[in-house]
């Protein structure tokens, strides 16, 4: 099983069917505008983080992170992979920069290890890291390329993890201390900061589904982590502001449609839950300061996440802008057991439905990308939308002359982009689309085996880099500001 049909299986959702699709008005719109193409000045990117591509997992002071230690589990990844060299872009990041030039790409985003600026998350800064993310940042910027870094991609320091990681409420708050070190030291410099990738994910699959670090599978876990998260990014964002209140902030969430496995009402409510759950329990409470209604039991929701008096405020953040990731669509249904969340009876799946798939099996619905951004245009509202990671598994390997055709990725991303251009030709303000991903990486537990790279990477013999049919591809998208 994968990591997706895992972090669904066993959750019980509930849900809101997929949005109404075209106004009159946005049909009339549409009929004006070509699908495929995009605003001028719309900004082409690909995206990574630093756990699956830097290795150099010892290196220059860096600490031990949950994910260092996870890998090393029997069984937790496939094949026993670990990304303790990954791409080795630790050493490589110049040649990864220059593919980015090659691809015409001139937004990048990338992540920032926790354990390479405080080696066990509390106190002492290891100023060997934050060199590293100066000379990586300079030399993007080099390139004329914008630096685009996530403050937190998953790879929490060890030690933060054994007091308890994220369902402690105190993580928040050294995870605060560690945006104020990185902002002081990069702020001048990168005017764009993300402060979490998927919150959803990593708090599910980590503390709910036990597959990611630290394998814990404790549903009651899972939701104080929730809560933490929230209080972190209201926290997060103070600190930046406090070092500079002009740079603009926001957060990657991952977000998919969810749609009732039958028209039963028992289905549809179950969907209804689930799907707030899954796409608003952070970017809605993060903008309001307020728990959407219909997810916990009222009378138990402040015991099961530890709200205390106040922390409406502290999770409160008006971000500049959101971050979204679409992959695919999501099926619920209602079952007769729990799935570990009080009052909630479900189950929801991804790869379902007789869709095509991803070599990830992750089934392959481009109108669920409209159907989400429109969705999450009523949570989001005027803010600009970046599309952070958009992609797919396709694990095509060198022909005989070494070149790497990938004609199915290829049409995984023209559909997806004419998706994108649709919804932003009825009113929703996306200014950036990276694609997910810039090189084949360690794909968390997968290891090694699905590559979601425009590039392929040659992790069996000397690392090279060597863009594939897709990359090419996208590199003329890029460049002509239209789906070709
Ligand atoms: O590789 C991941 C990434 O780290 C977060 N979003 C989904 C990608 C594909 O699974």
């Amino acid at each position: 099983m994968n990591r997706r049909d895992m972090l669904i299986s066993g959750l019980a959702a509930a849900g809101t069917s997929l949005l109404p699709g075209n106004s009159n008005a946005t049909a009339k719109q549409n009929k004006m505008t070509q699908v495929g193409v995009f605003p001028p000045g719309f900004l082409w990117g690909a995206a990574t983080s630093a756990y699956q591509i830097e290795g150099a997992y010892r290196e220059d002071g860096k600490g031990e992170s949950n994910w260092d230690r996870f890998v090393l589990a029997p069984g937790k990844i496939k094949n026993g992979n670990t990304a303790n060299v990954a791409c080795d872009s630790y050493h490589r990041y110049r040649e990864d920069i220059a593919l980015l030039k090659a691809l015409n790409l001139k937004s990048y985003r990338f992540s920032i290890a926790w354990t390479r600026i405080q080696p066990t998350g509390i106190g002492a800064v290891n100023q060997k890291g934050l060199d590293y993310y100066k000379r990586l940042t300079d030399a993007i910027l080099e390139a004329g390329i914008r630096p685009f870094p996530t403050l937190y991609h998953w790879d929490l320091p060890q030690e933060l993890e054994d007091r308890g990681g994220w369902p402690n409420r105190d993580t928040a708050y050294r995870y605060a201390e560690y945006v104020d070190i990185v902002l002081k030291a990069l702020g001048d410099r990168i005017n764009n900061w993300s402060l979490f990738n998927e919150s959803k994910a990593f708090t599910q699959l980590s503390y709910w589904l036990g597959v990611f670090a630290p394998g814990r599978k404790d549903p009651l876990a899972f939701l104080k982590a929730t809560h933490t998260v929230n209080l972190a990014h209201g926290l997060g964002f103070r600190a930046i502001k406090a070092v500079n209140p002009k740079i603009n902030v926001g957060s990657v969430f991952d977000v998919s449609p969810h749609v009732p496995a039958t028209d039963s009402d028992a289905d549809k409510a179950a969907t209804s839950a689930m799907e707030k759950l899954s796409n608003t329990w952070f970017a809605e409470s993060i903008l309001t300061g307020e728990y959407p209604d219909g997810v916990l039991p009222p009378d138990q929701q402040a015991a099961l996440l530890g709200f205390q008096t106040g922390d409406d405020k502290i999770m409160h953040a008006d971000l500049d802008f959101v971050g979204l990731n679409y992959y695919s669509l999501t099926r619920v249904t209602a079952t007769k057991e729990s799935n570990g969340i009080p009052g909630m009876h479900l189950k929801a799946d991804w790869a379902v439905g007789p869709y095509e798939k991803t070599d990830s099996d992750w089934v392959i619905y481009p109108q669920g990308f409209y159907d989400i951004l429109k969705r999450m245009q009523l949570i989001t509202g005027h803010r600009p939308i970046e599309i952070a990671e958009n992609g797919a598994a396709y694990n095509n390997q060198p022909d005989a002359s070494g070149q790497i055709h990938d004609p199915k990725r290829i049409e995984y991303l023209r559909s997806h982009l004419n998706a994108l251009s649709r919804a932003i030709a009825d009113g929703v303000p996306v200014r950036a689309y990276h694609c997910w991903s810039l090189m084949d990486n360690f794909e968390w537990a997968e290891g090694y085996s699905q590559r979601f790279g425009l590039t392929y990477v040659d992790f069996e013999n000397n690392q090279k880099r060597t863009i594939k049919e897709s990359g090419y591809w996208y590199a003329k998208v890029a460049k002509e500001n239209k789906v070709i």
